[in-house]
């Protein structure tokens, strides 16, 4: 098999540690200034990626003998959290260490899905904090505005509040507090809401935190995970609070330990600052982490959504036995 002209080979390193194959992408960035890209990624045997970067072409990105990749996909989902009508970012989800990008949430969100988002991240940071919606009128405002599916999550704390935001054209509400309170409401409301009820677990030291992440609890994050295996959720966004608003990169062993622990789709949230944070998830996607919120990284520039879209979403992970991947 001869592959694209576009992914031709070079050799790189590769080491097999615990059953997973590490590997190295060579890669170019910047004013053609070559540097070698680090993707401590372990994939698992049987799979291969394809990253048709201009960055990273002509570079090492295949293996002789590598096994046949199996279809993937990894969403990208842009996230605005609103405060007080505002979109702002906070550092570890900090009240008082806020950065405000934008006093336009629909032109915002609208910038977005243009750029080629498939799905919006809204989070009400008053609600996740007081438990009261303060920001609906411009939850509703975005999704009249936008056509691609948008989901929210913060201060949802009861039945009457899921379905209420459900009828504001909201495709999915993420259930937090109540999902670690209540449990049994959430496998209500997944049951009456198949594929629109989300559960958020954000994790401080693997421990669950709560109400805006001001109360920690002692529950393991990867138990409660697990307690949602089987009660119909969409998926869960796993959020590393240490790592979130930081851009310093995601926590890939949490991730890991969530994703085995659960059996439904898991979203990654915290930390990603570079292209090559997010292309470090795509080791993730075999055990099912379907996709990563990304937020201050956007509005810093840091991270081009069309790019990075470019790079991982759907449909960009391909089998290279397929026809259009053959030279
Ligand atoms: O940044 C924060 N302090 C914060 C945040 N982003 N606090 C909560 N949240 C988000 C969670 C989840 O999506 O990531 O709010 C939602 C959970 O809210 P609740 O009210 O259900 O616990």
């Amino acid at each position: 098999m001869r592959l694209a002209k576009a992914y031709t080979a070079q050799p790189a390193a590769l080491a097999t540690t615990r059953g997973y194959r590490h590997f190295a992408l060579l890669g170019e960035q910047g004013q053609g200034a070559e540097r070698v890209v680090e993707l401590q990624a372990l994939l698992e045997r049987g799979f291969r990626l394809v990253v048709p970067l201009r960055q990273l072409r002509n570079r090492q990105l295949w293996q002789p003998g590598w096994q046949q990749l199996r279809p993937t996909a990894m969403q990208i989902i842009p996230a605005i959290d609103l405060l007080d009508g505002h979109c702002v970012r906070l550092h570890q989800g900090d009240y008082d260490q806020v950065t405000r990008f934008s006093d336009d949430p629909v032109a915002q969100a609208l910038s977005w899905q243009q750029q080629g988002a498939r799905r919006l991240h809204l989070v009400d940071l008053d609600g996740a904090r007081s438990g009261q919606p303060i920001n609906d009128a411009a939850v509703k405002a975005i999704t009249a505005a936008l056509e691609i599916p948008v989901q929210l999550g913060g201060g949802v704390r009861s039945a009457e509040r899921a379905e209420e935001l459900l009828t504001f054209g909201l495709d999915r509400v993420i259930l937090g507090t109540v999902a670690l309170e209540q449990p049994e409401l959430v496998d209500a409301l997944a049951a009456r809401y198949p594929g629109r009820i989300v559960v958020g677990i954000d994790a401080k030291n693997g421990k669950v935190a709560t109400r805006g992440w001001i109360e920690e609890s002692s529950t393991e994050a990867t138990s409660l995970a697990q307690r949602f295996s089987t009660s119909g959720i969409a998926a869960i966004i796993s959020t590393d609070i240490a790592t979130d608003g930081t851009l310093a990169g995601p926590n890939l062993e949490a991730l890991r330990a969530m994703a085995e622990a659960s059996a439904v789709p898991v979203i990654a949230s915290g930390g990603i600052g570079t292209l090559e944070h997010l292309l470090s998830l795509l080791a993730l996607a075999p055990l099912g982490v379907e996709g990563v919120i990304v937020g201050r990284a956007l509005y810093d520039g840091r991270v081009d959504l069309a790019e990075a879209l470019q790079a991982i979403d759907e449909g960009r992970l391909q089998d290279p036995t397929s026809a259009s991947m053959l030279a």
